[in-house]
């Protein structure tokens, strides 16, 4: 089965080109090996998870300044975070399983 996001681009051309990529469990372990094991990386922004959705333990930013969320749609509770390897996404200020949407902000 294939997974899917919902992505936008971003709105602010002027920014520098993002890269997150985000794991489903923590300290960057994809869970390969695992029937729904994954891991993906985007320069866009992500409005709902999908298939992702309420999964994500731990993340790498690798440009730009990020805003990661709760809940759908950019809200709920959220971080800001720029480049960095972060391997326990609670650790950061965000529940485990339960990252929805994020985005670049610079
Ligand atoms: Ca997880
Ligand atoms: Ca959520």
């Amino acid at each position: 089965m294939e997974k899917i996001l919902k992505t936008q681009p971003s709105k602010d051309k002027a920014l520098v080109v993002g890269d997150i990529e985000v794991f489903e469990h923590g300290s960057f372990n994809s869970g390969e090996g695992e029937e729904d094991g994954w891991h993906f990386r985007t320069s866009l922004n992500v409005i709902d998870m999908l298939d992702f959705n309420d999964e994500a333990s731990s993340f790498v930013i690798y440009a730009g300044t990020w805003e990661l969320f709760e809940d759908v749609g950019y809200a709920g509770k959220s971080i800001t975070r720029g480049p960095g390897r972060y391997g326990d996404i609670q650790a950061e200020g965000i529940a485990n399983d339960s990252l929805s949407s994020f985005r670049q902000i610079a």
